[in-house]
Parts: C-alpha cells; sequence; structure tokens
C-alpha cells in the first residue's frame, strides 16, 4: 500500500479501495468522487450493478455471505464500509446484513491483510441524546434502534479489530447525508455530498488514523457535536446549512415535547416495535 500522506490529495492515490453498499445513495456519490483517491475501485453491492468503468471492477456481495464478503476484499489495500440497512427495521434484518455483515468484513480484513477501513457509522448510534445535549466523541452511546445498536456494535468490533490485530479504522457517525437538508432537524445533521467526500478522504489518508470515532455533519449552526477528538483527521468541512434555513424553517415546528424534536436521532426513536409473532392476550 503507497505510503498514507494526508498533504499529497491527488498525487499519491491508493491501490485499490473496496466500497461497499457502491449501489446505495452514498455509494453512488461516493462511487464517482472516490474515483482520484485510488488506482482502482472494486464496487459491491447485494443489488446488481453494471457499467464498470476501466478502473472499476463490479462484485455482486450479499454481506451476510461470509465467503463472497472474502471474495470481495480479497486483494484490495483499503475498504470503505457503507453497505448494509441504512435505516430502521425489523432487528432479522439489521442482524443479517449490519451485524453478521460487520463481522464479516472485518474477519475478511484480518484474514488478507487489510490494514485500513472507514465505517459507516450513524449519528443513530447517539440518537437518545438530546437535542439539547452537546456530544463530544468519546460520549455515552444511545442508540436509538435496532439499527443504530448495529452501528455501535461495528464501532465495538472495530475497536477490537484494532486493539487485536492493529486494524486502524475510522468510524463515521454520519447525521444526514442528503442533496440538501429536508426537514428543521437536518438544518444541524447535514452533510453536504462534498463534505462528505472530504471526511472519507481524510480517513483514507490519514498517517496515523488508530481507531477513530468522528461526526459526519457540514459546518452548520448550532452544532450537536464535536469533533475535537478528530482533529488528528484534519476535516473541515466547507458547506452548512444556511441557504437551506428558509426553506426548511417556513414548516411549522413540532411540538416542543414530541420526541422527534427531543431526542437527536428524529423520527428513528419513534419507529418500531416490529411485531413478528400474534399479539399476546392480557
Ligand atoms: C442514517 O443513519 C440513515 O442512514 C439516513 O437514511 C438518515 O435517516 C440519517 O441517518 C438521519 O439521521 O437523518
Amino acid at each position: 500500500m503507497p505510503k498514507l500522506d494526508a498533504t499529497a490529495k491527488l498525487s499519491t492515490p491508493l491501490g485499490k479501495i473496496l466500497l461497499t453498499g457502491a449501489a446505495g445513495g452514498l455509494g453512488q456519490v461516493l462511487r464517482h468522487s472516490l474515483q482520484p483517491f485510488a488506482n482502482s475501485l472494486r464496487l459491491s453491492d447485494i443489488t446488481p450493478m453494471t457499467s464498470a468503468a476501466a478502473h472499476e471492477e463490479i462484485v455482486q456481495c450479499n454481506l451476510a455471505d461470509k465467503a463472497a464478503v472474502d471474495a470481495a476484499v480479497a486483494g484490495v489495500d483499503a475498504i470503505v464500509h457503507m453497505g448494509g440497512v441504512s435505516t430502521e427495521r425489523p432487528f432479522e434484518e439489521i442482524l443479517e446484513a449490519n451485524i453478521k455483515g460487520v463481522f464479516h468484513i472485518y474477519e475478511a480484513a484480518r484474514r488478507h491483510g487489510v490494514r485500513r477501513v472507514v465505517f459507516d457509522s450513524s449519528n443513530h448510534v447517539v440518537g437518545f441524546h438530546k437535542q439539547s445535549d452537546f456530544l463530544e466523541t468519546d460520549c455515552a452511546r444511545r442508540p436509538d434502534g435496532y439499527y443504530g445498536l448495529s452501528k455501535a456494535y461495528g464501532e465495538d468490533l472495530s475497536r477490537f479489530y484494532f486493539d487485536r490485530y492493529g486494524i486502524e479504522s475510522a468510524c463515521l457517525r454520519i447525521g444526514s447525508s442528503f442533496p440538501e437538508p429536508a426537514d428543521r432537524r437536518m438544518l444541524v445533521t447535514w452533510l453536504s455530498y462534498r463534505d462528505l467526500t472530504e471526511l472519507v478522504r481524510c480517513c483514507l489518508f490519514a498517517p496515523a488514523l488508530g481507531h477513530t470515532i468522528v461526526y459526519g455533519a457540514s459546518n452548520n449552526r448550532d452544532p450537536w457535536w464535536s469533533n475535537a477528538g478528530a482533529a488528528h483527521l484534519g476535516f473541515v468541512p466547507q458547506d452548512n446549512t444556511e441557504p437551506f434555513r428558509a426553506k426548511a424553517e417556513s414548516v411549522a415546528p413540532l411540538a416542543a415535547d414530541d420526541p422527534v424534536r427531543v431526542y437527536q436521532g428524529g423520527s428513528f426513536v419513534v419507529r418500531g416495535p416490529f411485531e413478528t409473532l400474534p399479539a399476546v392476550s392480557p
């Protein structure tokens, strides 16, 4: 793997990066925006993808399939793991794609000697903190559902693989990465695609990544999160939500005691339960 040098930017691209979840929302963004940072990209997803450019390899891969993940990881220099279920869903779905999936990624990284993983964690790891709280990267985790729990597991798993095997990781607690913020909450949580790309670049090229937790938000007003604990990444977001404020604030706010407004996780804190068994009679 070429020497990791945060100042080098485009001059020393990595060899081959595996991007999981490449057909997903953020995967499609990174498929294009990461191109300058690697000689080639191996793109994996459970959804079939077509039309690989010259610098791309396409691999269809179910993250719950250990052998398939192992094959997808073989021969890469770094992994950007965006794959899995990206919202609150029944536990059984989360178990397969996210919990088994992230284990398969790290186990394959260990087996194939991959030294660095960028793991798409989520703000939902801390979703039951209040919107009035200001969080550091080492705050107590308060997952707001099975999805947030699976990301908390991924953060712990990546820590274990660093402590035990020296595999470096960044856990990106991404807020809301969409073309633009969709509501008042996202005025705080939004991460532009440009800042997402820069965050991933910083994690790939940081000279010493170790095990780093970092929040993924643009330079928005009234933040809930501090990245002081991840300053070594050199991540400086360029965008902010001010151009979108008037539109988002033209919609009436929720009641002050509505849990969706009280907690950082927003609507995730009220999703479920997902009943799969008949109702229990009292
Ligand atoms: C996430 O982690 C989800 O993947 C995304 O779809 C958004 O819902 C985002 O969090 C959010 O909190 O806005």
